[in-house]
Parts: C-alpha cells; structure tokens; sequence
C-alpha cells in the first residue's frame, strides 16, 4: 500500500519535473506510457487532451496533483467496480 501511495506521487513529479503542475504535453505522455492497460484510447491525443479538460478543475490548462488524484481516483474506483463484477483484469 506505501509502496503504491509513492509510486503515484513519485510518477506525478517525475512527469511534472517536480513541478506542481503537469503540462499538456506532460501529461499526454504519462497517460500514454503509464496507463495504456488501463484505459482506452491513450493513443489518442484528443482523447488524452479531452481527459485533461475534463480534469482541469481550475482551466489553467495544466493538470495539479489534485486533479491528477481525481483520475487515480476514477481509474482505482473503475477497477474495483470490474472486479466486483466478477470480470477479473489480469494486467
Ligand atoms: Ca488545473
């Protein structure tokens, strides 16, 4: 469980460069390499780019920790919804 908390933190600053914000670009990138077993679509930059106005809580056009929380969130809620189901993911 710590071991996942840092790997979501840690993933977020290494694509923000410690930054407190994740850029378009930015992010396009973390989506497509860290969440393509999860999510349709990540190869698409509308799609991505969708997702991040989706995200953008404040429309500064670039995504904060909390914002990005919010799709961990989504994804993790997502997940265990299939696996109630009884549809085991096995990626
Ligand atoms: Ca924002």
């Amino acid at each position: 469980m710590e071991s996942a908390i840092k790997t979501i933190i840690t993933t977020f600053l290494g694509s923000s460069k410690g930054g407190e914000n994740l850029s378009g670009s930015s992010f396009q990138k973390l989506v497509k390499n860290q969440l393509g077993g999860l999510m349709e679509d990540t190869n698409s930059s509308s799609a991505v780019k969708e997702m991040q106005q989706g995200l953008d809580e404040n429309n500064d056009g670039k995504v904060s920790f909390q914002e990005y929380l919010t799709l961990i969130g989504y994804l993790a809620n997502n997940m265990s919804q299939r696996k109630t189901e009884g549809n085991q993911d096995t990626s």
